[in-house]
């Protein structure tokens, strides 16, 4: 007689973590200013490489079938009682920003993994299929594009556009998919799932304030990304008279004052802009900068204060060119996405699962970016956040969130699955 299939499931939460810190010191580094351990996993550089093929061993050993496609996306299958059905969908991404933490999309993936290791100790097999997905260059910030692989497989973005996508140093995405070995075969549009949960760490303070250990997260706000470049004229420090100068340097400052004037007066929203990227050129004391590159990163939850903001912004720059003789600026589209709503019946089992584990949460939107905004234009989809500490601050070494946290929302994770993969 076959035990029946559980309705709940709790993980090993000491596997889960070993992994998470075992990740972590692929691409560590110590930060000199603080002495805190880092993480620095850029998309397809050697660091990410070498922790795409730990993934991919610990896939194997928990006895996934594993493909890789055209863009470098991994995806690790767990076979169900009826194989032809859409497999449940779960994951994230393990690149990371140049001075990260060990949870940012870690937590996804290696989540993902503990649910199959569970599975597979407790003998369950499910209805439908599951699989792991290790999407390529979520962050965007060595390619230029983030949720790129994700993108790519759901089809809003081209593999051709993703392959042609330069880092500073000139070397593309293909060429750098090839190099790292990457360059998978399999068709690179994903068949759209039965369901997609992502599990990630929340990066702010909003669960930490409401004191609670797991968001069930509605959805995430708009991001607009461009570039750009200020071309003014170079010229002596001391003998060129203001009057005739054209400086570079100083039309970045005076747009990133203006970004904080329109954030501040609330007229566009909860418009967040940040001046992430600015260099100028030559980059020398006694020369007036020629040239100045910056990067803007816009984020609201509102898609029409969204286009507002950025039509705004454009028309300040248009004026800032009339304001110094000599001056010209140019711009380049980088990024750019809606706000996304979460499917609201995967959001129920989310909560019901958290619920049946007696773990309080709040529904909140994602200030970040996510895989899961991709997917969830080819599948019902949602995610779920795990409370960070200090603050929730992310992008940083000091990101953290404790083993109890990362096994509540992983239990979460693999209670929705379980039920999600036993669906007709
Ligand atoms: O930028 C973001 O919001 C995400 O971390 N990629
Ligand atoms: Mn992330
Ligand atoms: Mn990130």
């Amino acid at each position: 007689m076959t035990s029946p299939t559980p309705d709940k499931l709790t993980v090993d939460s000491d596997r889960l973590w070993q992994s998470l810190m075992d990740l972590a010191e692929i691409g560590a580094y110590r930060d000199e200013r603080t002495g805190l351990r880092g993480v620095n996993r850029l998309a397809l550089t050697d660091a990410d490489a070498a922790g795409r093929r730990r993934v991919g061993a610990w896939m194997e050993e928990a006895r996934l079938s594993v493909r890789i496609d055209q863009m470098g996306n991994i995806y690790g299958r767990r076979e169900g009682a009826d194989p032809s059905a859409a497999p449940v969908l779960t994951g994230s991404h393990i690149d990371s920003v140049a001075t990260a933490g060990a949870f940012d999309g870690c937590l996804g993936v290696l989540g993902g993994i503990e649910v199959v290791r569970t599975l597979n100790d407790r003998g369950i097999t499910t209805r439908r299929p599951i699989e792991v997905a290790v999407f390529t260059e979520e962050e965007g910030v060595r390619f230029g594009t983030d949720m790129l692989g994700s993108a790519v497989a759901a089809g809003r973005l081209t593999l051709e556009y993703a392959h042609a996508l330069t880092d500073r140093d000139g070397r593309t995405l293909g060429g750098e998919l090839t190099r790292t070995g990457f360059d998978g075969p399999a068709d690179v549009r994903l068949a759209p799932p039965h369901a997609y949960v992502e599990c990630h760490i929340e990066q702010g303070p909003v669960l930490a304030e409401h004191n609670v250990p797991v968001g069930v997260v509605t959805g995430v706000q708009g991001i607009s990304w461009q570039e750009i470049t200020i071309h003014g004229r170079a010229a002596h420090a001391g003998t060129t008279p203001t009057r005739l100068r054209a400086d570079a340097a100083l039309a970045a400052a005076q747009i990133i004052v203006q970004l904080r004037a329109m954030v501040d007066s609330g007229a566009y929203g909860e418009l967040r802009a940040t001046v992430g990227h600015l260099n100028v050129h030559p980059d020398l004391t006694n020369i007036v900068p020629a040239r100045a590159e910056m990067t803007v990163d816009l984020r609201n939850p509102d898609d029409t204060h969204m286009v507002r903001a950025e039509e705004a912004l454009a028309a300040f720059l248009r004026d800032l060119e009339d304001s110094q003789p000599g001056l010209t600026l140019a711009t380049r589209r980088m990024a750019q996405t809606a706000h996304v709503p979460f499917d609201k019946s995967v959001q129920k089992t989310i909560a019901q699962a958290a619920d049946d584990h007696d773990l309080p949460y709040i529904p909140l939107l994602s200030g970040a970016g996510h895989d899961a905004q991709e997917i969830a234009a080819i599948c019902p989809t949602a995610m779920i956040f795990v409370r960070g500490e200090h603050d929730g601050i992310s992008h940083n070494p000091r990101e953290y969130s404790t083993p109890q946290a990362c096994a509540h929302g992983v239990n979460v994770l693999a209670t929705t699955l379980l039920r999600l993969a036993n669906e007709d």
